[in-house]
């Protein structure tokens, strides 16, 4: 495996020269940040971003994300522009040297959260979610906003963008992600990039919006839509990990072969829809990180992985989630799990 990193760019206030200190830390994890979802990015720009990472000692071969524009996931009249636009960022990656692209299909909201500083009993805060806190914030008629959602849209913009996913429901949403993945993939192929879908988060439909990579039975769908290697996931303990219905070993089992990307990160589940993120060792919380990793080394994972979320300790303030410590604390426990795991494993 290769341990990777998330930076988020020159306003990242974990820079470069910290990373790098990180023990075995290979590279950086980041993405143009000044183009809107669906724009293409500047070869100058790629190419300036790796540079960055390079004079630092880091390596830059993975993207997160490539964001997908909604009229992509809608299937609006400009998608098919949208979706070379897509094929272009591609290519233009992987000759930079990019090998993998993390995304994902949710509509309108990325990651949802009710909290961002639950307190912890140890002094630290983390990001906490809570389903009737969240059904509370109807972003139609609150006027709060939680974290993940994106501030760029009117209420009105807003309201026609739940509808029109209202219409297309699920089915409509699968169908759109087949006629994108069907022009990406051959694309990734060419460019030797393998596309690794994040799951949703949390993984179930949120204000009547689709939710589809949610589950075994729906992330067997999406890699049969198009059965190419470089057709992938991005396999997230704490994303996948809300629902207890999912059982993560059995699934880091089967799709370790397509797993490109391993995001690490415990969550503790408190009930029914309800969890908060933990420090990353196994004990801290619900998600058995031993048994996944091991599963997926088991079965041929060598893809990259990054520390996600860390909590907020020692004082730090930073980017809900991203801090620096406690994610390098993470990253030494993931190193830790590997070096156990292949060894055991070499006997
Ligand atoms: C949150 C992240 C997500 C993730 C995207 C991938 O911390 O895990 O925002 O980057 O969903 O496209």
């Amino acid at each position: 495996m290769k341990l990777t990193f998330r930076w988020y760019g020159q306003n990242d206030p974990v820079t470069l020269d910290k990373i790098r200190q990180i023990p075995k830390m290979s590279g950086i994890v980041s993405a143009i940040y000044n183009v809107a979802p669906g724009g293409v990015w500047s070869n100058e720009d790629i190419l300036g971003l790796k540079e960055q990472a390079n004079q630092n000692g880091l390596e830059f071969e993975v993207v997160e994300s490539v964001p997908v524009p909604e009229e992509i996931k809608y299937g609006g009249e400009n998608a098919r522009a949208l979706i070379e636009n897509y094929c272009e960022n591609v290519r233009r990656l992987g000759k930079a040297g990019v090998k993998c692209i993390c995304y994902n299909f949710m509509p309108v909201f990325d990651w949802l959260r009710s909290e961002l500083e639950h307190q912890n009993a140890d002094g630290s805060n983390s990001l906490a979610y809570n389903e009737e806190t969240v059904l509370n914030m109807n972003p139609l008629t609150s006027s709060l906003s939680l974290p993940g959602w994106d501030e760029s849209y009117t209420k009105d913009e807003l309201k026609r963008l739940i509808e029109k996913y209202k219409e297309i429901g699920e089915e409509g949403l699968w169908a759109n992600l087949k006629t994108f993945l069907e022009a990406v993939i051959p694309v990734a192929e060419e460019s030797g990039v393998n596309m690794a879908i994040h799951p949703d988060d949390p993984p179930w439909g949120i204000f009547g919006l689709p939710r589809i990579i949610t589950d075994e039975k729906n992330i067997d769908r999406f890699l049969n839509l198009v059965p190419s290697v470089n057709n992938g996931l991005t396999f997230c303990t704490g994303s996948l990990g809300a629902s207890v219905d999912n059982n993560l070993v059995e699934m880091a089992k089967k799709y370790a072969p397509r797993v490109h990307f391993l995001h690490l990160r415990n969550i503790l589940i408190t009930g029914n829809r309800e969890f908060c993120e933990v420090g990353h060792p196994t004990e801290c919380g619900s998600i058995d990180m031993y048994g996944i990793a091991r599963a997926l080394v088991e079965n041929g994972f060598d893809g990259y992985v990054r520390p996600d979320h860390g909590r907020m300790i020692w004082g730090e303030y930073g980017k809900y989630g991203y801090g620096l410590f406690d994610r390098a604390l993470g990253a030494t426990y993931i190193v830790g799990l590997f070096e156990g795991i292949e060894k055991t494993l070499e006997k």
